[in-house]
């Protein structure tokens, strides 16, 4: 059975294994967990990494020697244990102060605050050679539509990652920025719902080739889209800079299962696209495989680490298995049939005119539509390879 190694580059968020399962309706089942603690026993597991929010590490409004104290401890742990912080983001959500959104807050003055929490935290990510931050606007959104000018909102997005990302550039940090979607939750309906949305806000950007996106599964599944899909066309954009591995069982509440736990089929695609990059010969994503999930909350403290290490083991078997998948003659052969690399060729001839397309009689008047129509493509039997490769029949 394959075994994690730093070489899979799996990251953990400190807020996954240490959520203490505090939901809406019922209070915490578990004791906070010491951040020191949870960077060695990701360790221990094999993973590489791990990312946070700044209120993860140093509790909102820690004076600033203690906060220099906390910030000390963990470094100390990320010596002796080896693990590296690939990703930081920031906590625009929890303190009340944020109810209303922090870029969009229709209060100027919490607009301003939001920003001097993400410079400061922006610091201490470039202070433990960070090369992503995460952006993830849980509050910038609303419920009422009378409530908030969409228009102005974006407008407001736009400055602050502008101004975010041209501090970064000015400081030489080396960062990049990567959008996280999500359609609802906590607001009703959020800014940036799905990876879609966050493309095209990105185009907007004076500073957007230092901008991303970090999709998450569960986030993807809960406005019904196809996650492999949506991050394909990231990666097509070049603009996979980030994503959040979990699991979700279709349209509703975040569940943040475990990575596999939910659509188990996509997460298949997922692995083979993130790992062999698409069948046509599209890029493979090379950056870290990050697990945004939580324990269930009917684990006790050994069910955290277990969950933990579950989500790197389904990741290892499906890239096992779309190995395979990939290696088959017979799934070759089924990919010929369907005609997936026959994609990949241009449509036009090189240096083809309009003109040309319009005199070729081939193209339209000779076509036979009909014989055409008749093709079969073999999908079925190409999902049914999957499956059989996903369940060890092959
Ligand atoms: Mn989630």
């Amino acid at each position: 059975m394959p075994q994690p190694t730093r070489d899979d580059r799996f990251s953990f968020g400190l807020w996954t294994v240490g959520w203490p399962a505090r939901d809406p309706f019922g209070d915490a089942t578990r004791p906070a967990l010491d951040p020191v603690e949870s960077v060695h026993r990701l360790a221990e597991l094999g993973a590489y990494g791990v990312t946070f929010h700044d209120d993860d590490l140093i509790p909102f409004g820690t004076p600033a020697a203690e906060r220099d104290r906390l910030i000390a401890r963990f470094k100390q742990a990320l010596e002796e244990t080896g693990l590296v912080v690939p990703m930081v983001t920031t906590n625009l959500f929890t303190h009340p102060v944020f109810k209303d959104g922090a870029f969009t807050s229709n209060d100027r003055g919490v607009r301003r605050f939001a920003l001097r929490k993400v410079l400061r935290n922006l610091d201490l990510a470039a202070e433990l050679g960070a090369s992503t931050y995460v952006f993830w606007g849980g509050r910038e959104g609303a419920e009422v539509d009378a409530g908030k000018d969409i228009g102005a909102a974006l407008d407001r997005y736009r400055e602050g990652i502008d101004m975010l990302a041209g501090y970064v550039k000015e400081q030489g940090y080396g960062i990049r920025f990567a959008i996280e979607p999500k359609p609802n939750e906590p607001r009703g309906d959020i800014l940036l719902p799905t990876v879609g949305h966050a493309l095209a806000f990105i185009a907007e950007l004076e500073h957007g080739d230092i901008v991303g996106v970090n999709p998450e599964v569960g986030h993807e599944q809960m406005a019904g889209l196809n996650y492999s899909a949506g991050i394909a066309q990231a990666l097509w954009a070049g603009k996979l800079f980030h994503i959040d591995l979990n699991g979700q069982r279709g349209i509703k509440y975040d569940q943040d299962l475990v990575f596999g736990h939910g659509d188990l089929l996509n997460a298949f695609a997922t692995v083979d696209l993130l790992e062999h990059g698409a069948p046509g010969g599209g890029p493979a994503y090379d950056g870290p495989r990050h697990f945004d999930y939580k324990p269930l909350r009917t684990e006790d403290v050994d069910g955290v680490w277990v969950s933990a290490a579950a989500n790197m083991r389904t990741y290892l078997l499906l890239k096992e298995r779309a190995a395979a998948f990939r290696a088959d003659p017979e799934v070759a052969e089924a990919l010929a049939v369907a005609g997936v690399a026959d994609l990949a060729k241009p449509t036009l001839n090189p240096g083809e005119t309009v003109a040309d397309l319009l005199a070729d009689r081939s193209a339209f008047e000779d076509f036979d539509a009909d014989k055409a129509g008749e093709r079969g493509y073999g999908f079925v039997r190409l999902a049914q390879l999957a499956v059989d490769h996903l369940t060890g029949a092959r």
